[in-house]
Formats: C-alpha cells, sequence, structure tokens
C-alpha cells in the first residue's frame, strides 16, 4: 500500500515563520510606511511569498502601498548573489528599454526591488534565509486557467515583449542559477536515479507514467541535439514562462512578467513551450480529474498569434519550426520533474496533499498525449501566424 507522505524536507527544514518574525524582516528594507499585515501567497512551488500591507501611522487607514515579501529557496538556488544580481541585470535593462520606446511596449513595466535600509538587493536572516522585498502592483491580477482568448493574446504578446526586451542583455553576463535547468540527458538521468534508488517504494505503483516517459525520451533529445550542433541561437530566456507569471491589470491588459529567478541563457523554445504547457490547459496544473485536461486550441492560436506578432521577427527559421514540438518537449519535462520529485519522497517541489507531484506529473502527460494528438493543427497555426 501507498505509504503516508507529506513530508517536504526542504520546506520542513526550516521554522514557520511567525507573522512577528516577517514584520521584522519587513523592516530590514527600505518601505514607507509601517508594515501592518503579512498574508502568506499560495501560489508557486519553490519560494515562500508573503504580502506585506503597509500604514502611514498607526490608526490611520491603510496606505496603498503593498509589498511582496520572498523567502528565497536556497537549497534550491544555490548562488543568492548570483540570481539577485541577475534581477537586477534584467529589470535595469527592461525599464530604461521601456522607458527609452513607451510606444513600442505599451503598458509593460519591469519588476521593482525594495533595497534594505543598508542598500542591499536581499537580506540574510541570523538562521541563513534569504530573503527580498519588491514593490507589489495594486490591483494587478494573474491566471492559473486562461479564461478567454483575449487573454492568452495578450499573454503571448507579453512574453513576446520580455524576448525582445531583454534581447539587448549579453547572455554571458548572467548567472547559471541553477545549471542544466531544462537539460532533458540530465532531467533523464535524475529520473533513472530515483527508480533505481526507489526510497520510497513508489516505483511499483507507476508503471503507465515510466513507460510514457521512456517512449518518448529519444525524441525529446531533440533540443540538446540543436543546441550540440549550436542550431540554436542562445538567448537571454525566463525559463519558467507559467502564464500565471504575467501580471494584468484589472483591464486585462498585461503589465508585467514576474517570476526572474531562473532568467539564464537559454532557447526560446523553453519560454514558449513553458507558456503553451501552462496557458492552453483546460484544467489545473494539478487537476486529479484528467478527462477535464485538454488542450484547448483557441487558446494555442491566440497565445501564437501575440506571441509571433511581437518576438517573430526575431526568431530564425529552426526555433520557428520547433515552436509546436516545444510545447510537448516542456509538458514532458516537467511531467518528468514532478514524477521524478514524487519517486524520491516530495523534496523539491512544495506539495499541498500526498500524492500532488503524482497528480501533477500525470496531468502533464494526459495534457502530451493531447497535443501529440493535435501536433499537426499546431503546426498549421504557426505557420499561419508567422506568414
Ligand atoms: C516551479 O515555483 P514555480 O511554480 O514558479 C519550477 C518550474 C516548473 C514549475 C511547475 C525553480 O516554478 O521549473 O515549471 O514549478 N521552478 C523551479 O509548476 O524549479
Ligand atoms: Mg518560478
Amino acid at each position: 500500500m501507498e505509504e503516508t507522505s507529506t513530508n517536504n524536507p526542504v520546506r520542513a527544514g526550516s521554522e514557520t515563520a511567525t507573522t512577528q518574525k516577517l514584520l521584522e524582516l519587513v523592516r530590514r528594507f527600505r518601505i514607507e510606511g509601517m508594515p501592518l499585515k503579512v498574508t502568506p501567497i499560495i501560489s508557486g512551488h519553490i519560494n515562500d511569498s508573503y504580502l506585506v500591507s503597509t500604514i502611514v501611522r498607526a490608526g490611520l487607514e491603510p496606505a496603498p502601498t503593498e509589498y511582496l515579501l520572498q523567502r528565497i529557496n536556497h537549497g534550491i538556488f544555490r548562488d543568492i548573489p548570483g540570481l539577485m544580481n541577475n534581477i537586477g541585470i534584467v529589470t535595469g535593462h527592461i525599464s530604461q528599454r521601456i522607458q527609452a520606446d513607451p510606444a513600442a511596449f505599451g503598458e509593460m513595466r519591469a519588476l521593482e526591488l525594495v533595497p534594505t535600509v543598508e542598500g542591499d538587493p536581499f537580506y540574510t536572516d541570523p538562521q541563513g534565509n534569504f530573503w527580498r522585498v519588491y514593490h507589489y502592483i495594486p490591483g494587478s491580477l494573474s491566471y492559473d486557467r486562461v479564461p478567454g482568448t483575449d487573454l492568452a493574446y495578450e499573454g503571448g504578446k507579453a512574453f513576446g515583449k520580455f524576448q525582445v526586451l531583454s534581447a539587448g542583455i549579453d547572455p554571458g553576463t548572467l548567472t547559471i542559477t541553477i545549471p542544466r535547468f531544462h537539460d532533458i540527458t540530465w532531467r533523464l538521468e535524475q529520473f533513472e536515479d530515483a527508480l533505481h534508488s526507489d526510497l520510497m517504494h513508489r516505483v511499483a505503483h507507476v508503471p503507465d507514467e515510466i513507460h510514457c516517459i521512456r517512449e518518448r525520451a529519444q525524441e525529446m533529445h531533440t533540443i540538446n541535439q540543436l543546441i550540440e550542433s549550436s542550431l540554436l541561437p542562445t538567448r537571454v530566456t525566463h525559463n519558467d514562462t507559467k502564464f500565471n507569471n504575467i501580471l494584468f491589470n484589472q483591464k486585462n491588459t498585461a503589465i508585467c512578467i514576474v517570476d526572474l529567478d531562473t532568467v539564464m541563457p537559454g532557447t526560446v523554445l523553453y519560454d514558449f513551450g513553458d507558456a503553451i504547457r501552462t496557458g492552453t490547459n483546460t484544467a489545473d496544473e494539478d487537476e486529479s480529474n484528467l478527462e477535464k485536461v485538454s488542450l484547448d486550441m483557441g487558446l494555442f492560436e491566440a497565445y501564437s498569434r501575440g506571441f509571433l506578432e511581437t518576438a517573430g521577427t526575431s526568431l530564425t527559421q529552426i526555433e520557428l519550426d520547433h515552436l509546436a514540438f516545444s510545447a510537448r518537449f516542456m509538458t514532458y519535462i516537467i511531467g518528468l520533474r514532478f514524477l521524478t520529485d514524487y519517486l524520491n519522497g516530495d523534496t523539491y517541489y512544495m506539495i499541498h496533499r500526498t500524492g500532488h507531484n503524482l497528480q501533477r506529473a500525470r496531468c502533464q502527460f494526459k495534457l502530451l498525449s493531447e497535443m501529440e494528438k493535435q501536433t499537426e493543427i499546431m503546426e498549421r497555426i504557426i505557420e499561419t501566424s508567422v506568414a
């Protein structure tokens, strides 16, 4: 029988931050007003995030200023100064480019860090945890599931603009915050190690999922092969382009790309693919009823059109030719990583229930099989959007 396990050592090792402690932490940053309330934000699988509201003076109405406090997971990100330096480079560059050509970038803006009182980009607490604060964009919204094609189109334009905006940064100046992050060879090695160790005695429960991985492993080396043959340009890429990493305003105009921890040298295929994985799924990433999981072709068409309208002319033919494949690739590799973490006892991704990572993996594999059935249509849509 499956054991009951909700252990999550990356997180369990660190004490739960109390409200008092969090308020004290916020005061170490150059914020306006007095921090009043700290609310955990349950989104994202890696860092701990809190919304901080402030008041101007005790007893008055809350000031409009709000902040995002985050503890950066240093079990996963091993070079926090390098990571924060990347964020400084990327946000600085993007905001300069927007200011230089506001007409081209509409209402887009860059994330803004709040320095510590000493002027540093992050604070290290006595326990060795790393904290940072961003300005929270008032009234901003994000979507785990995309409610309509207008939003998908707008999201495609937003990640396209991000691609164009970060193109002036020399990828070589960026720290590799997670080495070999989307390297399928490495991810498959980790998976085989997990199967071999079978630490939690879970391997016997997932024969279908193992089959799904192995059957497709060869094809999934395509991007690595193109990189090794120098056929794909190295670009500054986001590498975690979940649709909910786009912030929208109340009018549903995209205004900001967030979650910059994995901005690194990469290929545009990672960014297009992950946005399709998350932005066209008719269900949540961890939906337990797999019948609900499929690819919404209307959303795919709208996202692709938005993305290619803004970034299309900067892409090479080989990149364009592999955009449809990239959606399958990212769905596969993220499913593979969820499954590997399940087999290893849920040490990487934050889970909210037993079997959560397995559910996430199954959902990715269902989505992948839906994409496979619709490959030709996806390819045709991309060709048409480019033309
Ligand atoms: C993680 O924390 P979050 O949700 O932004 C992961 C991504 C995965 C994603 C799957 C550093 O991102 O690679 O695509 O979960 N980030 C890291 O939902 O591993
Ligand atoms: Mg992330």
